[in-house]
């Protein structure tokens, strides 16, 4: 029972994160339909809405991964996910070009004001509901309330509501990137800083900008984030934000209860907040050729055989064998990249790790407008400015944890959901953003790429572009 064979891997299969998912695929008028039923139900958030949303869900996977356009409900005999009240939704669509149900939810004055409410940063279904009752009809009518919320969230989000609401481009993500990396690169050359989200699962937008940082010797990733919010403070790009700390321990792993199972929280270091994205970052393409030179470590196995050529798939290297040159770029060991040198990198290490002890400054630094009150806030954002607020969430994971964490914040939130599910239904793993744990042998897997997780799965390997379920 516990070996699953993956070389059959079909359309029909139970799992979605077995049968991968791209952006584009040939049912969208049917998937775009469900979606919006998916999230009504969780919009409503009453107590058999969860399972109802994710019911939707599944099915729409079904459809995203149908390698043909939809034109009878009969084609979909035998899929598990597809019940019969997604059956009704579809026969409706594909009979008369539409579902009433669809229609009526779509047309629904509740679910537009629910949906305008919970666009802003820090609200979610209960807030949104208590402002319809308080008869609140725009964001204009709940900026006319004045302060109603002591969460800074709430406030900035809604003094920044239409900057925060356009979304975020594919040009701003690889220009703030860029400039984080230039930034890490002074503060700690050996790190690696990585886009994760729906921009590393190809998608031309998105509310925000996640980026996942770590640093190859484990331990020194400790005082990345906060040197860096500094850097980013002094180049004025800060606007507001919070930190969480580390609190991650290895029993963690473990806990399989349903509450941990379900929770989509992971124990990382992170700074959650809004940053200044000069108008540039929407035209500026001179950033590129820094981002070429930076630091990175190549994610994927694809990626790794475009560097060398030759590396084959189950060759992935262990952190160990990752190569570190003179001018301090990594590359992956094979006999086309840098010959390692040893002392070079010990070298490295010592300055960084000795450079991390002497300015662990608290992360407590004050940023130039973390105590703007909200009047300021509302003013500097109706100031003229050449910038946009962006939402931004950087982590930091320990090295060992790295790739579990790429899995986790590459997404999408569906896809997590899934293999989550099968690695505990299927194999008796469990799987986090911080690991993969035997619940048999009680002992964690690790892994030092992301082909290495799905291996541990038993999984085909799925490429980032694949994982949008
Ligand atoms: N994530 C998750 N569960 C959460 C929050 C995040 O699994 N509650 C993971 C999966 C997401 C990734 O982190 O894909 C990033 O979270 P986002 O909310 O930013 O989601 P996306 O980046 O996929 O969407 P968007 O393009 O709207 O930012
Ligand atoms: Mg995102």
């Amino acid at each position: 029972a516990y070996h699953v064979d993956t070389s059959n891997v079909s359309e029909v299969s139970d799992w979605a994160c077995k049968r991968g998912a791209t952006l584009t695929h040939c049912n969208e008028k049917f998937t775009e339909a469900l979606e919006l039923l998916q999230n009504h139900a969780e919009l409503r958030n009453e107590a058999s809405d969860y399972s109802r949303a994710l019911a939707f869900r599944r099915a729409s996977c079904v459809l995203k991964s149908l390698p043909f356009a939809l034109t009878d409900v009969q084609q979909l005999i035998g899929y598990k996910d597809i019940g019969e009240h997604v059956r009704k939704v579809l026969a409706d669509i594909l009979d008369y070009g539409s579902s009433p149900e669809v229609e009526e939810i779509r047309n629904s004055e509740w679910f537009h004001k629910m949906k305008l409410f919970t666009n802003v940063f820090g609200v979610g279904p209960a807030i949104a509901k208590s402002w319809i009752d308080k008869g609140w009809q725009s964001i204009a009518d709940v900026r006319l309330a004045g302060s109603i919320s002591k969460d800074w969230r709430i406030s900035w989000g809604l003094a920044f509501y239409e900057d925060l609401l356009t979304p975020v481009t594919v040009q701003e993500a690889e220009a703030f990137e860029t400039l984080i990396r230039t930034e890490m690169k002074k503060i700690s050359p050996l790190s690696i800083v990585t886009v994760t989200g729906g921009f590393r699962r190809g998608k031309s937008n998105g509310h925000d900008i996640d980026i996942l940082m770590t640093h190859p010797d484990e331990g020194a990733e400790s005082n990345i984030l906060s040197k860096l919010m500094g850097a980013l403070n002094k180049c004025d790009l800060v606007l507001k934000g919070y930190f969480t700390k580390n609190t991650f321990s290895s029993e963690m792993l473990s806990d399989d209860s349903k509450k941990g199972l379900r929770s989509h929280f992971d124990h990382f270091e992170k700074w959650i907040g809004i940053c200044k994205f000069p108008k540039s970052f929407q035209t500026d393409r001179k950033l590129q050729s820094v981002r070429d030179s930076s630091t990175t470590l190549p994610e994927s196995a694809q990626q790794l055989s475009h560097y060398s050529g030759t590396i084959q798939h189950q060759d992935v290297l262990p952190s160990e064998h990752v190569n570190i040159s003179a001018d301090n770029t990594m590359s992956p060991c094979s006999k086309h990249t840098f010959k390692t040198d040893d002392k070079q990198k010990s070298l490295t290490l010592k300055r960084e790790r000795t450079e991390m002890l002497e300015d662990s400054s608290p992360k407590s630094k004050r940023f130039k407008y973390e105590d703007l009150s909200e009047k300021e806030v509302i003013s500097l954002a109706n100031s003229d400015r050449n910038w946009t607020a962006r939402r931004v969430d950087l982590i930091v994971s320990p090295y060992s944890q790295y790739y579990y964490a790429l899995v986790g914040w590459t997404g999408s939130k569906h896809f997590n959901r899934d293999i989550r599910l099968y690695a505990q239904k299927v194999l008796g793993l469990r799987l986090t953003s911080h690991g993969l744990f035997d619940m048999k042998k009680g002992e964690a897997l690790p892994a030092s790429c992301e082909e290495e997780v799905f291996r541990h799965l038993q999984l085909p390997y799925r490429d980032p572009t694949e994982r949008n379920c």
